[in-house]
């Protein structure tokens, strides 16, 4: 016989086996003895050379037995019975004894030693052990990690699949319990379903088991001493979820089934409310040593995800001290539920996956379980996914996957278990795909026979987990007819009881946001004695013991050593404004988070938050390391990523909002990447669930010929969602005014936290003009409009005023006929919203012989802060002057392809600005000179 014409790995197992037995007959069982006793395999073998070994049908029959216990073990779950409706399972040829060119006799005839594992250990012989391995592997559970890497873990999970060690104890009290779990969430859709019918409730039915498999995982990890669970899910069984893990009580979901109108009348400071499916929820006492919290959820399926993770990373993050903070896994415990149409469909699942082992962004493991009802609204698996199973993804990140039939209990059960015991001891991603069937259509009104005929013939024949449970216990002899009826009945009652006493006006709760006293932003004392700045820049521009610093840094760190030399001369530039906002908040105790793509360094190469050593590569972070710091400063390049990355962060900053975190966009069009994070979380979250973030967004941009990307941060999407005082939208053009900006966002954290959008230069990052000097830090605050001083002295004679935001102000004051300007004031709005209605009031007032105002801006007529602008300047003008637009003409696309057209209109619109020729009754707006100048009119 050749033993080449194995394949697989377990020739390498039965070599290895021979070696031990030829060096030590002892060492192995009496009956492997024996059948190596009976094979002559030639010393080739055994060197591992030349011409291929014989043996007699023995080790024929060995090698083939070894590896079907490997196929069982690898492609067993593709035998697995883990739909409840039955369908029959792919299977593999492999899992057959001839598929290994042997039979049941052979296996008879062999050693369980050969089978290895805890199953051979019982076992008679070869054939016994692979029926067990097959009891294991192919029964309603399908074990899948084969494609995990790293063979401690892979160990690990065989054993505790073919151990059994993870399966529930079976005792009457037991099972009793886990049967009036069952019939609660069963008793609670059936409630709804008869008290509201058709009424949308996303109904668990069909997964029931999902609620024990909760159960089990956060009690597991309460004992483990995790003191928070954050749960992430959609809206299938969310209210299951909410009544029964997270204890909201029952009388607030029936009044929100009953939807009072008196409640609206409470709505205020914008509050808009959302349905009762997207909500959220927080256990107000702990469930035994736990506190559970599940944020609220848009419809957007999945998009929760990387909220969950970075509320989960947020919460493990000890910032009890300067320097860098520690992150402590064991104290919090993400879960998130997905569908299975949502999780191979939507991007972010990947996004998420991906950030799951990454520095700065680890959790020490989510679980994951697919919510698998086998259809997506109508879509069919096959129109769903490619890969096999709706968990696919999950292998690529080499996470393990149980698939487990959602009518079993007590498997379901043991996939619990294993999940959270292999989370805790390797600290990562585990996933449960929960196969099982949906009752009723996508909603409750919904016939899901129209797409699904045969599906829905063979659910509405389908007894319900609970009957199917309770009757095997009642056959068992575990419990009577009786006790099942009773245990019904009672879970019945309690909401009937609750129904009838319902009050809904009263019972009905809303998260309502605290109004804000007004002018608190614009109060706020950012400055800074010039004495703290500098001590702090001293501390901060040290440089430490034997540290090389790359050459080409060394102007760049002197001018930071010396900034302070002349406290008017105009030596912060935009990065050291950054650096000395932020180390000043960490000196008044405020915690810092700062991610985006490569922020360590800065994508223009201009913030150097972490040093490299030359010569280690030993890395060196001041704003972790100088004398002054009070609270923790963590600062990590994220991965290629926005929607993910952007999630996680809001997601960090609504759990511990106390820290000011920052999110840099490499540039800041990129931001649109996230357009779901914006608008589902971001800037609706207040109005629809009363959530108070305060991310700060960082998005880089210019005009400045390179192209209709990178040009525009689109501030006209950020407009377009603010209303109701919902976000800050900022484009300061000094650093002392980003400066006041940063430190004035911490400090309104506590007291008025919005989120802040700035749109931050590329080529003034070292523009002469944004410098500021030293004293503006030491004096005044964030002004969200900034006068024309100049003009203001000889303000009669103004008969322009020309309000602009941003990079377009520099090139204004850059031109050389802004000499001869006199009769223009050039105004700065800095602040785009919250609108500054006073400020600009006061201003426009200042200027009383203008003859017109201009909103003069660098993008497209359509984008930019024009339309928002041009109704609230005209109300403030209120009919005193003409308001005109200078800009570029309306535009599909942000800018124009070549830096030659752009120099060409750039040019154009400062003369515009400039000409004061075609004021007032013939407005010529940019775009019909720029068009015929370029060639392109049509
Ligand atoms: C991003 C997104 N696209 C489309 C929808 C509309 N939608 C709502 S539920 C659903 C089907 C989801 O199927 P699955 O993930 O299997 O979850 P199930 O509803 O079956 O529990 C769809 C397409 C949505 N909510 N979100």
């Amino acid at each position: 016989m050749n033993l080449g014409q194995f394949s697989g790995v377990n020739a390498g197992y039965v070599l290895e086996l021979y070696d031990k037995y030829r060096h030590n007959p002892e060492s192995v069982d009496p009956a492997t003895r024996q059948a190596f006793a009976a094979w002559t395999p030639t010393d080739t073998l055994a060197a591992g050379t030349a011409a291929p070994p014989t043996a007699g049908a023995a080790l024929h029959a060995i090698v083939g037995a070894a590896n079907l216990a490997e196929s069982i073990r690898r492609y067993g779950h593709l035998a697995a019975h883990i739909d409840p409706l039955g369908s029959t399972p792919p299977g593999d040829p492999s899992l057959s004894p001839r598929a290994h060119g042997i039979t049941d006799d052979d296996l008879r005839s062999l050693p369980a030693s050969l089978v290895g594992g805890p199953a051979s250990e019982s076992s008679a012989n070869a054939f016994e052990a692979i029926e067990k391995l097959r009891r294991v592997y192919c029964s309603t559970t399908g074990f899948d990690y084969a494609h995990v890497f790293v063979p401690e873990e892979r160990e690990w999970l065989r054993h505790a699949a073919e151990s059994g060690r993870f399966l529930p104890p079976l005792d009457r009290n037991s099972v009793r319990a886990l049967l009036d779990r069952i019939t609660q969430v069963e008793v609670f859709e059936r409630f709804l379903h008869r008290t509201f019918p058709g009424k949308t409730r996303f109904s668990v039915e069909g997964l029931d088991m999902l609620v024990p498999i909760l159960d089990e995982i956060i009690c597991g990890a309460a004992d483990r001493g995790v003191r928070q669970s954050i749960i992430g899910m959609a809206h299938r069984g969310r209210l299951n979820v909410l009544a029964h893990v997270l204890q909201k009580p029952y009388n607030q979901i029936l009044a929100e089934f009953k939807d009072p109108v008196g409640a609206a009348r409470r709505i205020n400071s914008g509050w808009m409310g959302d349905v009762k499916y997207h909500a959220g929820a927080r256990t107000a006492r702990p469930r035994g040593q736990m506190h559970i919290a599940m944020p609220p959820n848009p419809s957007h399926l999945e998009a929760v995800n990387p909220v969950v993770v970075g509320m989960a990373r947020a919460a493990g993050t000890v910032s009890d001290g300067p320097g860098a903070p520690r992150f402590d896994g064991a104290r919090t415990l993400p879960i998130l539920i997905h569908g299975d149409a949502a999780f191979p469909g939507q991007g972010i699942v990947a996004e998420t996956l991906n950030l799951s082992r990454l520095r700065g962004y680890d959790t020490d493991g989510t679980i994951h379980i697919i919510a698998n009802n086998q259809v997506g609204f109508t879509a069919s698996p096959s129109e769903s996914y490619s890969t096999s199973y709706a968990s696919g993804l999950a292998r690529g990140f080499k996470i393990p996957i149980v698939h487990v039939n959602a009518d079993d209990p007590v498997a379901c059960v043991e996939a619990a278990r294993l999940a959270w015991e292999y989370r805790a001891r390797f600290r990562r991603d585990f996933l449960i795909d929960l196969v099982g069937y949906r009752r009723h259509g996508h909603n409750e009104g919904d016939e899901p026979a129209f797409t699904q005929p045969l599906m829905y013939k063979k659910v509405a024949a389908h007894a319900t987990v609970r009957q199917l449970f309770g009757a095997s216990l009642v056959k068992q002899g575990t419990i009577s007819q009786d006790e099942l009826d009773e245990i019904e009945k009672k879970r019945w009652s309690v909401l009937e009881k609750t129904f009838e006493s319902l009050k809904p006006e009263e019972d009905f709760v809303a998260p309502v946001p605290e109004p804000v006293p007004a002018g608190i932003a614009g109060q706020t004392a950012t400055a800074v004695p010039l004495d703290t700045l500098i001590a702090i820049n001293a501390s901060l521009q040290a440089d430490p013991e034997g540290f090389a610093f790359s050459k080409k840094l060394e102007r760049n760190r002197e001018r930071r050593k010396t900034a302070f030399a002349n406290p008017d001369e105009r030596t912060i530039d935009w990065a050291l404004a950054e650096e000395l906002a932020l180390a000043t908040v960490l000196a008044d105790g405020i915690p810092i988070r700062l991610t985006g793509e490569d922020v360590q360094r800065g994508t223009f190469s201009h913030r150097h938050a972490v040093y490299h050593d030359s010569a280690s590569g030993k890395v060196f972070v001041p704003l972790q390391d100088f004398a002054q710091a009070r609270a923790p400063f963590e600062i990590y390049n994220s991965p290629l990523s926005e929607n993910g990355a952007i999630g996680f962060e809001f997601g960090y900053n609504i759990q511990e909002p106390g820290r000011l975190v920052l999110w840099e966009a490499q540039y800041g069009d990129f931001v649109n990447g996230a357009q779901v994070m914006l608008d589902q979380f971001v800037t609706s979250g207040r109005a629809k669930w009363g959530l108070q973030p305060s991310l700060v967004f960082l998005l880089p941009h210019a005009y400045e010929g390179q192209g209709p990307e990178h040009s525009s941060a689109r501030p006209e999407r950020i407009l377009q969602a603010a209303a109701n005082i919902n976000l800050r939208l900022v484009n300061c053009t000094t650093a002392a005014q980003y400066f006041h900006l940063l430190r004035r966002q911490a400090l309104l954290l506590q007291r008025d936290p919005l989120p802040l959008f700035v749109l931050t230069p590329k080529s003034l990052l070292r523009h002469a003009a944004v410098a500021s000097t030293p004293r503006e830090l030491e004096q005044g605050r964030f002004q969200s409009v900034i006068d024309d001083v100049d003009a203001q002295a000889r303000a009669k004679s103004v008969k322009r005023v020309i309000l602009c935001s941003g990079k377009v102000y520099v090139d204004l004051i850059s031109s050389e006929r802004r000499a001869e300007a006199a009769e223009i004031a050039i105004c700065r709005v800095e602040q785009l919203y919250p609108f500054p209605n006073v400020a600009l009031r006061d201003l426009l007032a200042s200027y009383s012989a203008a003859r017109e105002v201009v909103w003069l801006q660098e993008e497209p007529e359509n984008m930019g802060a024009w339309e928002f602008f041009r109704p609230l300047l005209e109300e403030l003008l209120n009919g005193r002057c003409p308001l005109r637009y200078i800009g570029r003409p309306r535009s599909a696309s942000p800018s124009e392809g070549s830096a030659a057209w752009h120099q060409l209109n750039q040019k154009t619109l400062i003369e515009r600005a400039f000409d004061l020729r075609g004021e007032v009754d013939t407005p010529r707006p940019v775009v019909k000179e720029v068009r015929s100048l370029t060639g392109s009119k049509r």
